[in-house]
């Protein structure tokens, strides 16, 4: 079954981000997803006013688009979705379960798209073909059976905001806020930070303000990859001479250097962009100490300024009229001797003031940043410090400034917005009850890391998926897994096998659905659905190709079943209507948010219609009613790192360039110069003499915990690599098995999956 080639190469990347590479890597997956020419022809309509919105990240789709508005990851997750392989009920008669847990994720995906919904037999250890209605049936009787609060309806942020909006409804009227979303192992400590400092969860700027910055601090993102679409405003910016000044830990390529792959004569001159200005290669959670120390330096230039009569450096009628805070953080700043900021960042104190001048010379900043800051466990504070670092200058709240999340899932944003959502206080419950004459629970339901405990203490019965694969990109992989087989159901709307279906409870479901590129007709004909960006600019969908499989349904009518079976009939949920015109629904959205009255024609506009964001306007929504500059507790971004010791390291799981989460696309990760295998641990050439290792030799890796629980794993290529010495990186979601339930951010509980403390250990009789 091996139809990649896997042989082993680590040899770094020399080309730029993009460019050929991109169009080969791209060739290489439409072929083997058997879809060159379609796949080709639909790439047309991606992001397009009139098409369908990329199924992969969530960066925005511009008003003008560009002929071809994708790139090479979107064009990977379209020819996903819309391969010609199939999943079939003759796959899973050839295959128990039990046999399946054996197989890689690449291979479980690679079998195609699922095409009957299955009920997993017990007598025969595999999943049957089995009717809707059948199916419906059971789930609705085995939900009734069960109290609210022992079932969780996740929610992976793939669902457009009908299907989201229908899913929390549901799971409401049912009884119960256990509503955990993918973005509680993502951006949460954005929305929880974001949320204290200035009154929006969300970002503040448009790709708008891309065009007018003049200068852009990023942080922990890593747009090759992941958001590939950035990389042309990006390169633009640098084309008008905007500094972009860069923190990661590791040089990634995209942030080096572009090749536009959509423009004739940057591919044929191999002519490229560069992008970061400077760039800093901090340690893994080095950001609050580098912020800081960029703080203290503004911060002790505007004393001197002021004490010489010279300008100020700080925007002080904005700190005045808009802060709150700002002398208890100055005196923070101030109070902080270099060494400490030098130690705790891993740069040198130059570095760190050469990036505060620029800062200080910009008038229109913009901050970018991604996982690289959320996911630790000071992930809530590492966003707050960004903002105090922008609100120094007044950059948040005018043109070509401001704050800049990348969110990850195309519409994990959105799915918060229409009330997805475990914390009752952020959903219009009264509206609701009014609306649908109902009593809504207003208890706190769980979140992702409260619901893994949850199932591990035993007192969950039913998880309900909408898409994802919970099992695998959640941490302490073992136990979960040990404890998702003791679920008495579990129920996975998809398109595509994984490992979260394979391990499964007692009554199992595998419910395969429409992909958002498909024509979805339903009694009143063809329906369109709606997306939110990480920009908060809502957009159009329409699919266009022909399903996959005849039997599959809507993520909405699948919802909608669901909710018939479980529930009592109510006159005031005319789910039938609602799925045979989903406009309808878009209504019901407006009713109970009022930023999304009338989308049905805005959803259409060029670029999407923006929702309301206060924010945006400097009117703070936030417990002062002013945007508060918060101190952070201590510059150690994780309390449980064993203070120094060089025995461990600390590790971050990364996303390799052919994989989208846990899909995982092929074994080469190009810009990183490694082919043929994701089971590698990057290394400094220092750590590798320092432990007595070598290049390519086997090892394995340990948690250090106290928790008295031995988590490890062996198979690990160590991989020398331009990484500051006492961090290494390995990919997830291989190694979730390492990381320990408890080690997540405070408040936002988003796993700390950027900061694992780890021993690496020797395998006897191993050889690279
Ligand atoms: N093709 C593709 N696209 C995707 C995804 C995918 O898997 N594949 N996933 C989607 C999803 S759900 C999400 S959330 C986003 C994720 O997109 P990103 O936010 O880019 O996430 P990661 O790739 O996990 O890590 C980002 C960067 O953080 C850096 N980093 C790690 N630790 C630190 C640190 O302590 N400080 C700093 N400054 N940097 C650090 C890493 O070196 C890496 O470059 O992408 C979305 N888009
Ligand atoms: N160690 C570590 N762990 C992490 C992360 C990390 O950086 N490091 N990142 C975290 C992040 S940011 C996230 S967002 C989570 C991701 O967690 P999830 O969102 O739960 O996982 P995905 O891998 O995106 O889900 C892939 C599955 O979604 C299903 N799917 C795809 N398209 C559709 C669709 O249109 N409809 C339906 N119903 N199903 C569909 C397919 O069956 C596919 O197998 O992982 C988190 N876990
Ligand atoms: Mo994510």
């Amino acid at each position: 079954m091996d139809d990649i080639d896997r042989t082993v190469r680590t040899d770094p990347y020399k080309g730029p981000a993009g460019g050929w590479g991109s169009a080969r890597s791209l060739g290489n997956i439409l072929r083997r997803e058997g879809v060159l020419l379609a796949g080709a022809v639909d790439l047309m309509k991606q992001n397009k006013t009139d098409g369908f919105a990329c199924v992969s990240c969530a960066w925005p789709k511009p008003a003008k688009a560009h002929p071809f508005e994708y790139c090479e990851n979107g064009a990977k997750a379209t020819a996903w979705e819309i391969t010609t392989h199939r999943t079939t009920p003759d796959f899973f008669a050839q295959h128990t379960c039990t046999a399946l847990r054996d197989w890689e994720d690449y291979y479980l995906e690679q079998q195609g798209r699922l095409t009957h919904p299955m009920r997993w037999d017990a007598a025969t250890d595999k999943y049957l073909p089995v009717s809707w209605d059948a199916a419906f049936a059971e789930i609705g009787a085995e939900l009734r059976a069960m109290r609210p609060d022992e079932t969780v309806w996740y929610a992976s942020g793939r669902a457009s905001l009908e299907t989201s909006f229908i899913w929390a409804l549901a799971a409401r009227l049912f009884g119960t806020n256990n509503l955990p979303d993918s973005s509680n192992m993502c951006h949460e400590s954005t929305s929880v930070g974001l949320k204290e400092s200035i009154g929006s969860p969300v970002g503040t700027t448009t790709i708008e303000d891309l065009e007018t910055t003049d200068c852009i601090f990023f942080f922990g993102q890593n747009p090759g990859t992941n958001s590939p679409r950035a990389l042309h405003p990006l390169a633009d910016a640098h084309k008008r001479g905007v500094p972009i000044i860069t923190f990661n830990p590791i040089r990634e390529r995209a942030l080096e250097r572009f090749t536009d792959p959509q423009s004739p004569i940057e591919m044929l001159t191999g002519k490229a962009t560069p992008i970061s200005s400077q760039y800093h290669q901090l340690r893994l959670g080095g950001d609050i100490a580098a912020i800081m120390g960029m703080c203290k330096y503004l911060i002790a230039e505007d004393d001197a300024a002021r004490a010489q009569g010279r300008p100020p450096v700080l925007d002080h009628a904005f700190i005045a009229e808009h802060t709150d805070g700002f002398e208890a953080f100055a005196e923070q700043a101030r109070g902080y001797d270099w060494k400490t900021l030098e130690y705790h960042s891993g740069l040198t104190r130059s570095a760190i003031e050469s990036a505060a001048a620029v800062y200080a010379r910009a008038e229109k900043v913009m901050a970018i940043y991604g996982m690289g800051l959320t996911q630790h466990r000071a992930g809530v504070e590492n966003v707050q410090m960004v903002v105090n670092f922008l609100l120094l200058r007044g950059n948040i709240g005018k043109t070509g400034a401001g704050v800049c999340p990348v969110r990850g899932h195309s519409n994990v944003q959105g799915q918060r917005t229409v009330g997805i959502s475990e914390k009752p206080e952020s959903v219009p419950l009264d509206k609701y009850a009014e609306r649908y004459g109902f009593e809504p629970p207003r208890h706190t339901g769980l979140n992702t890391v409260e619901a893994c405990g949850a199932m591990l203490e035993g007192k969950i019965k039913a998880f309900l998926s909408l898409g994802g694969n919970f099992i695998r990109a959640v941490p302490e992989r073992e136990k979960m897994e040990a404890a998702w087989s003791k679920l008495r159901l579990s129920v996975q709307i998809a398109t595509k096998l994984n490992r979260s279906h394979i391990v499964h409870g007692e009554i199992a479901y595998i419910l395969p659905c429409l992909g958002r590129i498909e024509r979805d007709v339903q009694a009143t004909g063809p329906q369109a659905v709606s997306v939110e960006d990480s920009t908060a600019c809502v957009h159009g969908s329409k699919g266009i190709r022909p399903p996959a499989s005849s039997h599959l349904l809507s993520e909405p009518k699948i919802v909608a079943e669901i909710a018939k079976a479980a529930l009592p009939a109510n006159p005031k949920l005319p789910w039938d209507e609602w799925v045979g015109e989903y406009a309808l629904i878009r209504t019901e959205i407006g009713a109970i948010y009022p930023d999304f009255a009338n989308m049905e024609t805005r959803m259409w506009e060029p670029g999407g219609f923006r929702r309301n964001l206060p924010a945006t306007r400097r009117e703070w929504l936030t417990e002062t009613r002013r945007a508060n500059i918060i101190k952070p507790k201590s510059l150690d971004e994780d309390a449980d790192m064993p203070a120094d010791s060089p025995q461990v390291l600390r590790m971050m799981t990364m996303r390799s360039n052919d994989q989208f989460n846990t899909t995982i696309y092929g074994y080469d990760d190009r810009f990183r110069g490694i082919r043929g295998t994701r089971m590698v641990v990057l290394m400094s050439p220092d750590d590798i003499s320092t432990l007595g290792l070598k290049d390519g030799e086997m090892v394995g890796l340990r948690t250090v915990s106290h928790d008295g629980v031995n988590r490890e794993m062996t198979g690990f290529r160590v991989t020398e690599y331009n990484i500051p010495a006492g961090n290494i990186g390995t990919y997830y979601p291989e190694t979730n098995a390492l990381i320990p339930l408890w080690h997540h951010a405070e408040r936002s509980k988003v796993p700390a999956a950027k900061s694992i403390p780890v021993r690496v250990f020797k395998v006897e009789g191993a050889s690279g």
